[in-house]
């Protein structure tokens, strides 16, 4: 582990100086918030599908069956973004519209119609970064256990192996997973998202261990199938901590808690391995873990892709303890997202840790923003300051890390526009461009103009 972080070296750094000439300014989206026609072209029920129907699960019992309608005006929205000057999106494919039950029969009309959206894509000047899976599990597989069951894994690498070979001649970046806790804890634990279910702990330390070789699974086939100068790497949703203040008592109180809290995935990662710490923690809700396991999870990664959004506050402990969090008090600035906590310094820290003690090669931040609720489109405006300060106030900070040597090699804004926002439904709307869910009309929002200036000019305005 590296020495104490050299804090900002703030004699030569200058908020005003332009981000380096490779980095990489995107927008971010995913195919079951923004796609629609659910059932369309031979497409597959998914478990959110399934899940936005069980009453009382999702906001107004939103539904995914037409979303942003993207399926069928991906050309416009490609065109939008062109007109505000993204060069890169980040986008996922829908599982269930490829193998309709998981695996077995491929629908040529799911390949087919991706085929048809990355030849948009090309002839608007936009390099795609495909996130193989972003939570739409074919709801068939579900059937079969989900990510409690390798039957999963397996199904899974069969669609990566497909697909990596089907697109790998216009795909060159390849990121295997989304927020690994959000399909697991969240799914099988919490049962907060599809598919809703309240599992033990043991089950769920499965899940996780499922989602990592499924990960391996997915560099795997990107090396096998993806030919000359593809990328791969995970995109985790680490929990991640702010030291209350930046002196080497609290930022080791910072990192020791970002070590535990993150030591089932990305410490396994790191470490080849679970551990002993964790296992002991763990006891006999350990995940199980077959010989070889490791070594498919730990294939090598050209990068790491975090999505950070928010964080939690630690200071030195106290009578001996390593760390104490500070939970917020009910005033503390947030968006509507009630987990969604102000604190820019986030990306900061998360990305130095992720880096210096994961050691990643590269950082990406894959999604960052904010959700709000009421945004109105006024005299044909929406005037999102709110947005405006949040991803300013962020990427403040991803230019501070760099300028202290985190290897942050892109920043993926969440969302390019407003889209289906899980339980939340059509509520919390994230994107820096409006979407009329009743005309299906976008109108960019001020945030917009503000990103597009910030990508032309490369500098934190
Ligand atoms: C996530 C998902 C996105 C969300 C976004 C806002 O990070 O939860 O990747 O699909 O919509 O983060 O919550």
């Amino acid at each position: 582990m590296k020495n104490d972080f050299p804090l900002t070296t703030m004699s030569t750094f200058t908020y005003s100086s332009p981000f380096p000439s490779t980095f990489t300014f995107g927008v971010a989206a995913a195919s079951a918030q923004i796609e629609g026609a659910a059932f369309e072209d031979g497409k597959g029920e998914s478990i959110w599908d399934r899940f936005c129907r069980i009453p009382g699960k999702v906001h107004d019992g939103d539904t995914l069956d037409v979303a942003c309608d993207h399926y069928h005006r991906f050309d416009e929205d490609f065109a939008l973004m062109a007109s505000l000057g993204v060069k890169d999106y980040r986008l996922s494919l829908a599982w269930p519209r490829i193998f309709p039950n998981g695996d077995g029969a491929i629908n040529q009309a799911g390949l087919d119609f991706y085929h048809r959206l990355f030849a948009s894509m090309a002839r608007h000047g936009i390099t795609p970064w495909v996130t193989l899976f972003h939570w739409d599990l074919p709801q068939s597989l579900e059937d079969r256990g989900g990510w409690t069951s390798r039957v999963t894994v397996d199904a899974f690498a069969n669609y990566a192996d497909t697909v990596v070979k089907a697109f790998g001649g216009v795909v060159k970046n390849w990121i295997t997973l989304n927020e690994i806790r959000c399909f697991t804890m969240l799914a099988y634990g919490y049962g907060t998202k599809a598919p809703g279910r309240k599992e033990s702990a043991a089950v769920v330390n499965q899940t996780y261990h499922h989602a990592l070789l499924a990960h391996g699974h997915g560099v795997r086939a990107v090396r096998a199938y993806g030919g000359e100068g593809a990328r791969v790497g995970l995109t985790d949703n680490c929990d991640v901590s702010v030291p209350v203040t930046e002196t080497p008592r609290d930022i080791a109180a910072a990192k020791a808690w970002f070590l535990e809290k993150n030591e089932h995935i990305l410490g396994a990662l790191h470490g080849k391995g679970y551990a002993e710490r964790y296992l002991a923690r763990a006891g006999a809700d350990a995940p199980r873990v077959q010989p070889g396991d490791f070594d498919l999870i730990c294939l090598p990664c050209d990068f790491l892709g975090v999505n950070i959004y928010t964080a939690t506050y630690v200071r030195a402990g106290r009578d001996g303890q390593a760390w104490e969090a500070l939970s917020l008090p009910a005033n503390y600035p947030r968006a509507d997202s009630p987990w969604l906590n102000l604190v820019p310094q986030a990306i900061y820290w998360a990305s130095r840790m992720c880096h210096e003690l994961y050691e990643f090669p590269s950082i990406l931040i894959t999604e960052n923003g904010c959700g709000y609720n009421e945004e109105p489109v006024v005299n044909g405006e929406v005037i999102d300051l709110h947005r405006r300060d949040y991803l300013r106030s962020h990427l403040r900070e991803v230019h501070r890390a760099i300028a202290d040597g985190t290897p942050i090699a892109g920043y993926f804004l969440w969302s390019f526009i407003d889209n289906y926002e899980w339980e939340d439904g059509y509520q919390r709307r994230f994107g820096i461009v409006h979407c009329d869910f009743e005309t299906q009309k976008r109108t960019p929002k001020l945030s917009a103009f503000y990103y597009a200036d910030v990508m032309r000019t490369r500098t934190v305005l």
